[in-house]
């Protein structure tokens, strides 16, 4: 009894955040595979509750501005040639900024765990070219933005109001018309798990995870930009005051990198160390990886050591040998082919929500004779 028991206890599992049964993160570990296991991926719903949809009824709505709306069984959705690809993604709450680590209300044992950056996750997706779909119902030349509703509904997680509003969010014509922009219904070659979005999903690579629809219902082409409340209300990044334009809607990802070994707390024998970890950068390439252990006085290029698949991360490793034993700040930085690096700092301090966070991270290791 005591091993079965302590057996289940170290069975790794997604971490539980304070969000009320709503997110979970991706345990540390989980993040050092390329793939992360669907019972690991982490999870974030705005309401508790998981759609429970019978496949044998499902419809899919496509309507607006086409020349035949129409409504698709399962069925004929997965008749339609199948793509199949990684894709990362991440959710813009993903990496909190560390000084607002203090400030959490959450415990500090849960703190300990989601500090780091498992709100995301890499996967190998199956489904149908969005574009396929959108053909089948004509978009008509009037198109500007696709908008995805999703099956859930309830009130605002954060102030209750609106009272009843559906998850709906909306991406330009040209980004839903791209071939790669999927209608997802397999997961790791699994039928997409009922959290994530079961029977279907809209995935967006590149994108930040709250524009890719789960529980998909409707696919409505708009004359218009959207004005819906996860749009406009939330998932917007306040910019430097003063700015002429308030806020602006997250889209791709921007240049990031994690260090993935050694996970938090993991004490690091003195000798040689490959230090490990990933990087991605929306729908750019990522071209260099640096690392220093000195906390950030001094930089080392680390090497790619396997380049994105599809739109997967990429992932890196470094030679390390801490000059003795003692403790150290490790970091990464990475840079894109457009030349983007990685602020030193959390880019949008005065946004104290500290979304969209892509600064360099202290990792703190400590290094011990064996
Ligand atoms: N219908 C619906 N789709 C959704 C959400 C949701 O709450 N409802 N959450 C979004 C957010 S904020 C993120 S980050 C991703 C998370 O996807 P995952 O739970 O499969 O990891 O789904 C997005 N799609
Ligand atoms: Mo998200």
């Amino acid at each position: 009894m005591v091993i079965q028991s302590r057996i289940a206890k170290a069975k790794p599992q997604i971490i539980p955040t304070n969000a009320g049964g709503r997110t979970f993160a991706v345990p540390p570990k989980a993040l050092q595979n390329n793939i992360v296991p669907n019972d690991l991926f982490y999870i974030r719903n705005h309401w508790k509750e998981v759609p429970d949809i019978d496949v044998a009824s499902y419809r899919l709505a496509v309507d607006g501005e086409v020349e035949r709306p129409i409504s698709l069984t399962f069925d004929e959705i997965k008749q339609l040639p199948q793509k199949r690809f990684q894709v990362t993604f991440e959710c813009c709450g993903n990496s909190p900024v560390p000084e607002y680590w203090a400030k959490s209300t959450r415990t500090s044992s849960v703190m300990e765990q989601i500090k780091g950056h498992g709100i995301m996750g890499n996967a190998e997706w199956a489904g149908v070219s969005l574009a396929d779909v959108l053909e089948l119902a004509g978009v008509k030349s009037s198109a500007v933005e696709v908008m995805f509703e999703g099956a859930d509904h309830g009130p605002d997680e954060i102030v209750g109001d609106p009272a009843e509003v559906t998850y709906e969010r909306a991406i330009p014509i040209a980004k839903a018309t791209h071939a790669d922009t999927l209608l997802a219904y397999e997961m790791n070659g699994d039928p997409l798990p009922p959290p994530h979005g079961f029977p279907l999903r809209l995935l967006v690579p590149g994108w930040y995870g709250m524009t890719s629809i789960k529980w998909l219902m409707g696919i409505h082409v708009l004359d218009h930009e959207f004005q819906g409340f996860y749009q406009k209300e939330r998932y917007m990044t306040m910019n430097e005051p003063g700015s002429e334009i308030a806020y602006t809607a997250y889209t791709t990802m921007k240049i990031k990198s994690i260090i993935t070994n050694p996970v938090p707390g993991e004490i690091v024998p003195t000798g040689d160390y490959v230090v490990a970890g990933k990087a991605w950068s929306g729908e750019d390439d990522v071209v260099k990886v640096e690392i220093s252990s000195d906390g950030g006085d001094t930089w080392d290029d680390a090497q790619i050591t396997v380049k994105k698949s599809g739109y997967s991360w990429y992932r890196w490793e470094y030679n390390w040998t801490a000059p003795g034993p003692g403790s150290y700040i490790l970091k990464s930085r990475a840079t894109n082919d457009k030349g983007e690096t990685q602020p030193m700092e959390f880019p949008n301090k005065w946004d104290g929500r500290g979304y969209g966070n892509n600064m360099v991270f202290p990792h703190p290791v400590e290094v011990k004779d064996r």
